[in-house]
C-alpha cells in the first residue's frame, strides 16, 4: 500500500505526477500546511521536518522528494536512465532542482504573495536574480536539443515542472524569453499522468 502524504504545492505534485506516471495506486492524505497541521505530533513521527511530501510504501517512510522519487524509480522501474551515466546525471538534476529553483522560488514566491508596502526589495532583488540566472543555465542545457533534462521524460523533470508551471501560466518574463524552457514546460504539459498529478489533492 502506498499513502502520499502531500499538499496542493509544487513539492507535493512531483510525487503525485511520479506515482501517475508509473501507474501506481496509492492513496493521499492532504495536510493543511496553512494551519501548520504538518507541525502536530502526527505529522512529525513521519517527518521530522515538518514538511510535505512524505511516502509510506509497505512501511517504509521517505521524505524529500528527490529521495521519493529515486525510492519509487528504484522499486518499481522507470522515470530515471537504465545506464549508469544517464542514472547520475537524472540525479544530479534532481539534487540541482532541491538545492536551485526550489527554495529560491519558493522564497521569491513567499515575498510576492505579501502586499506590496510589506515585502522586502532587497530579497525580492536577490531570489528573482538567481531564479533568472537558473532557468538561464536551464535554457542553455536544453539549447543543444535534447526533448528532456536527462534525456528520456523521468525524475530530473518532473523535480521542476511543477515549480516552473506556475511561472509559465504567469508568462513570467525572466521564463518566457527563455525559449528552449518554455518549449520543454510545453512539451511535459502534454502529458495525461502529469496532468493528473499536477491535480492531486482533489
Ligand atoms: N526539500 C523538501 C522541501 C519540502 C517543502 O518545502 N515542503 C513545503 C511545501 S511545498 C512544506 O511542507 N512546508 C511546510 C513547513 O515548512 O512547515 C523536498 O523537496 O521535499
Amino acid at each position: 500500500m502506498i499513502r502520499l502524504h502531500t499538499a496542493g504545492t509544487p513539492n507535493g505534485r512531483k510525487v503525485s505526477i511520479a506515482l501517475e506516471e508509473l501507474g501506481l495506486p496509492y492513496e493521499t492524505r492532504a495536510w493543511d500546511i496553512g494551519s501548520d497541521e504538518q507541525k502536530s505530533d502526527e505529522f512529525l513521527a513521519l517527518n521530522p521536518n515538518h514538511k510535505i511530501p512524505v511516502l509510506e510504501d509497505d512501511g517504509l517512510v521517505v521524505w524529500e522528494s528527490g529521495a521519493i522519487l529515486l525510492h519509487l524509480s528504484e522499486k518499481y522501474g522507470g522515470l530515471v536512465p537504465s545506464d549508469p551515466a544517464g542514472r547520475m546525471e537524472a540525479i544530479q538534476y534532481a539534487f540541482f532542482q532541491t538545492g536551485g529553483i526550489g527554495p529560491n522560488l519558493g522564497r521569491l514566491a513567499a515575498q510576492l504573495r505579501r502586499p506590496e508596502a510589506e515585502r522586502n526589495g532587497e530579497m525580492v532583488e536577490i531570489f528573482l536574480g538567481e531564479v533568472s540566472r537558473l532557468i538561464g543555465v536551464l535554457d542553455r542545457i536544453l539549447a543543444d536539443g535534447r526533448p528532456y533534462l536527462a534525456r528520456e521524460f523521468g525524475i530530473a523533470d518532473i523535480m521542476h515542472y511543477p515549480w516552473m508551471k506556475p511561472m509559465l501560466a504567469l508568462k513570467a518574463p525572466p521564463l518566457m524569453e527563455r525559449k528552449a524552457v518554455v518549449e520543454w514546460l510545453e512539451r511535459i504539459d502534454e502529458r495525461p499522468a502529469v496532468q493528473r498529478g499536477m491535480a492531486v489533492p482533489a
